[in-house]
C-alpha cells in the first residue's frame, strides 16, 4: 500500500470515530502524503437542519489525520472556496513558514489556489488543524483533528476521537462581528438550582442552530460501542468558534491525562471537563458495568443537550441511556487550578525580563473592538524575543467575557491562574483567561524557528475584532 492510501485508510471518514493505531505499520522514515481540498458543502447535522458550510474533503469535521511521531507529512492544500483560506496546524512546533497564518507566514490561498505544507508533526499528542485567514471559514466547517502518536502512551482497549463543534446561524456571525448580536451566553450555572441561562447585555456572541459531536447532533450521530472492563481513551477537541464546553459522561468519572495533547504531571480525576475554544483534553474511563450512557455537553442552553453521543455495551443499544442533569452543582469540574494544584509562592512572581503584561479588554454593545492594551490588531504590542530566552507573558482580563488565548508555534507553561501559582504548571498552547479581572501567566522558551508567531484569542469573533498580537524573533 502506498503511504497516501495508508493515511486515508487510517483517517477514514469522521463518522467512524474509533481510532486504529498506525505505529506498528508505519515507518518513521515515511513521508505521509495527504491532499486536503476545501469546498462548499451543504451540511445537515440533524433532521430538518441545513447549513451552507465549507469542508475539507467533503466532511465536517475534516478527515482525521494520524501519524506516528517522527514521520514527515506533506499536505497539498487546494482551495475551491470563494473566501481566502489557509491551514494552521494548531499546537504543533514547526517551521514558521508552515504555520498557516494568512497575512503573517504566508499569503492567503485564493479560490483555485494551492499551498504545500511539509513538516514533521509534533510534539506527540492530540492536535488539530483549521483555517486561519480571518474569513470565518473555520466557523463554517474547516477544521479537523490531528493525532501524533506517542510511543510512550499507555495502550487503551478503545480510543475515540470526539470533536465538539457548533453550527452557527449565519446571520449571527455578521451581527457578532459588528457587536450587535443578541445571542445569549450559555454557561451552565454552578449552583445546584438547576438550569438557568445567563443573559448578558453584550452583543458579541454567535447564535447557533445546532451543537454537534463529529458532525451530528444527538441522536443523529454514530453511537460508540464499549465493553465491560474496557479502559477507554477519549481524545476531545472543542472546535467551537466561540464557546466553552462542559462535558460529562453519565455514570462515570473521567481521568484527565493530557491538556492540549501534552501529558499532565499528574492525572486529574473529575466529573466534568471544561474545554475552552481550541483546547483539547485526553481522558480515560473504565467501563465497570453494562449499560448505555450519554457523553454530553452540560449547558444552560437547552439546544446544547443535543450535543451528545451514545456509548453502549453489547445488547444495550436500545436501552434508555443514562444521562445527567444540566448543572455543575456539587461536581468536580476540571480547572487549571485543580489539575496543577495551587500552592504558596516560592519565589517572586515578577518574571525576569522579557516579561510582557497584556491587558485584555473591549467588547460591549455595538463595540466590535476587542483589544490588547487598548489597541486592536495590528496596533497591538509586539513581543520581541531573542532565541533561547525565557519569556513571561502575564494577562489581565478587564472585559466581561472569558478569552481563550492561544500562542502559535510554542508550548508554554501555565504557571499562574487568577493569582494562584500552580505547583505543577500545565504545558499548553492556549488557556482561558477568565472574565472580570482574571489573570494568567505563561512562560515559554523562545526556541522555535525565527519569524512571526501569532498570539490571539481563539474566540473567532474576538480575534477578528482585533484581539491578536505577535511574538517576533529578533537577532
Ligand atoms: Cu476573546
Amino acid at each position: 500500500m502506498r503511504r497516501q492510501d495508508f493515511v486515508r485508510a487510517a483517517a477514514g471518514t469522521l463518522a467512524v470515530v474509533s481510532l486504529p493505531r498506525v505505529t506498528q505499520r508505519a515507518l518513521a522514515s515515511d513521508v505521509v502524503e495527504v491532499t486536503l481540498r476545501s469546498a462548499p458543502l451543504r451540511f445537515s447535522p440533524g433532521t430538518g437542519l441545513h447549513f451552507s458550510g465549507l469542508a475539507y474533503n467533503g466532511t465536517i469535521p475534516g478527515p482525521l489525520l494520524r501519524v506516528a511521531h517522527g514521520q514527515r507529512i506533506r499536505v497539498r492544500y487546494a482551495s475551491d472556496v470563494g473566501v481566502p483560506t489557509s491551514i494552521h496546524w494548531h499546537g504543533m512546533l514547526l517551521p514558521n513558514a508552515m504555520d498557516g497564518a494568512a497575512g503573517i507566514t504566508q499569503a492567503a490561498v485564493p479560490f483555485g489556489g494551492e499551498y504545500l505544507y511539509e513538516f514533521v508533526p509534533g510534539p506527540p499528542g492530540t492536535r488539530w488543524y483549521h483555517d486561519h485567514a480571518l474569513s470565518l471559514a473555520s466557523a463554517r466547517g474547516l477544521f479537523g483533528m490531528f493525532v501524533v502518536e506517542d510511543p510512550n502512551d499507555e495502550p487503551a482497549d478503545r480510543e475515540f476521537a470526539l470533536i465538539f463543534h457548533d453550527v452557527p446561524r449565519w446571520s449571527s456571525l455578521g451581527a457578532a462581528e459588528r457587536g450587535v448580536s443578541s445571542a445569549p451566553m450559555t454557561d451552565p450555572m454552578v449552583s445546584g438550582e438547576g438550569m438557568q441561562t445567563m443573559h448578558r447585555s453584550m452583543g458579541d456572541e454567535v447564535a447557533y442552530v445546532a451543537h454537534c459531536i463529529n458532525g451530528a447532533s444527538y441522536p443523529h450521530g454514530k453511537a460508540l460501542t464499549i465493553r465491560s472492563g474496557d479502559r477507554v481513551r477519549l481524545r476531545m477537541l472543542n472546535a467551537s468558534p466561540t464557546q466553552t464546553r462542559y462535558v460529562r459522561l453519565a455514570g462515570h468519572e473521567l481521568v484527565v491525562t493530557h491538556a492540549d495533547g501534552n501529558p499532565l504531571a499528574q492525572p486529574a480525576t473529575v466529573d466534568v471537563l471544561r474545554i475552552g475554544a481550541g483546547e483539547r483534553y485526553d481522558a480515560h474511563f473504565e467501563v465497570r458495568k453494562p449499560g448505555a450512557f450519554l457523553l454530553q455537553g452540560i449547558s444552560g442552553d437547552p439546544l446544547e443537550s443535543q450535543q451528545a453521543v451514545l456509548l453502549y455495551t453489547e445488547g444495550m443499544e436500545h436501552a434508555p441511556p443514562r444521562s445527567e442533569p444540566q448543572t455543575l452543582g456539587g461536581l468536580r469540574v476540571f480547572t487549571y487550578e485543580a489539575a496543577g494544584g495551587v500552592g504558596a509562592l516560592t519565589k517572586s512572581p515578577r518574571g525576569a525580563p522579557p516579561t510582557y503584561d497584556l491587558a485584555l479588554g473591549g467588547g460591549g454593545w455595538e463595540n466590535p473592538r476587542w483589544t490588547i492594551d487598548g489597541n486592536v490588531w495590528p496596533n497591538t504590542p509586539k513581543l520581541r524575543v531573542r532565541r533561547g530566552e525565557l519569556v513571561t507573558v502575564r494577562f489581565r482580563n478587564t472585559s466581561d467575557m472569558d478569552h481563550p488565548m492561544h500562542l502559535h508555534g510554542h508550548i508554554f507553561a501555565l504557571t499562574e491562574v487568577n493569582g494562584a501559582p500552580l505547583l505543577r504548571p500545565l504545558a499548553k498552547d492556549g488557556s482561558l483567561v477568565s472574565a472580570n479581572g482574571g489573570t494568567a501567566t505563561w512562560q515559554f522558551t523562545a526556541n522555535s524557528s525565527p519569524g512571526r508567531w501569532l498570539l490571539h484569542c481563539h474566540n473567532e469573533i474576538h480575534m477578528i475584532g482585533g484581539m491578536m498580537a505577535e511574538v517576533v524573533y529578533i537577532s
